[in-house]
């Protein structure tokens, strides 16, 4: 296979391209990484010119350019089917394959009032104008793949389905969102899977480069 290069936005606040990274880097899938900065001058006239879709993320491997997110993620569990990106099972599959369909199309207000905000935290905000039910429904769809589907496994290491999967780069974003505006009320089990996620290897070296691009 040709070498793969990702191409994302900054990262104190791309939460897209975070998404893809994150798989990639925690998944141990080898790529290159080109970054486009956004809300300059210059980065329309850039993402028209690299970008398929006009927004990053996008990936290329060779000939092949794979834009959107969730599009990416399922080019890469086509390309690797040894990594597993997806739960093996059919039952765990589609409920994973649901919540990160539900995350990629909705949460139009945790989008919009609480944008992802890499460095910071403690920023407090309002919960108000649909945040709070969004917090809701992601906090009940974390304690439910974990109850249903992540406890129950043999060799669990504290995912939503147990093994590092596409639905855990797809909400990871929301992770950060969560510790940049929270403390937000979720269940022990939501609590849990937040801080085994922020204490990954891959968070941290996301969070490292985002600091480099602000110099902090
Ligand atoms: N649905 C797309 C959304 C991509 C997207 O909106 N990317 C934003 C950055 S987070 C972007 O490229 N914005 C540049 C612009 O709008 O000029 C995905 O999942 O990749």
């Amino acid at each position: 296979m040709a070498d793969l290069t990702l191409t994302i936005g900054d990262k104190n606040l791309s939460s897209w391209s975070f998404r893809p990274w994150f798989l990639m880097t925690q998944a141990g899938i080898p790529f290159a990484e080109e970054n486009i900065k956004l809300d300059r001058p210059e980065s329309r006239k850039d993402l028209n010119e690299k970008s398929p879709s006009g927004l990053v993320p996008f990936l290329t491997d060779g000939d092949t350019q794979v834009w959107d997110s969730l599009a990416i993620a399922e080019y890469l569990s086509d390309c690797f089917p040894e990594k597993k990106l997806w739960p093996t099972d059919k039952q765990p599959r589609a409920f994973a394959r649901s919540i990160s369909a539900e995350m990629h199309s909705g949460f139009p207000s945790l989008r919009t009032v609480w944008p992802m905000m890499f460095t910071r935290s403690d920023l407090r905000h309002t919960t108000s104008g649909g945040v709070a039910k969004d917090i809701a429904r992601v906090d009940d769809l974390w304690t439910q793949a974990r109850s249903r589907f992540g406890n129950n496994q043999a060799n669990d290491q504290g995912f939503l389905f147990g093994q590092f999967s596409i639905a855990d780069a797809m909400y990871a974003p929301v992770v950060s969102r969560f510790l940049t505006y929270g403390p937000v009320e979720v269940s022990g089990a939501s609590a849990r899977y937040m801080e085994l996620i922020s204490s990954l290897p891959a968070w941290g070296q996301w969070k490292a480069g985002a600091k480099a691009e602000i110099g902090a």
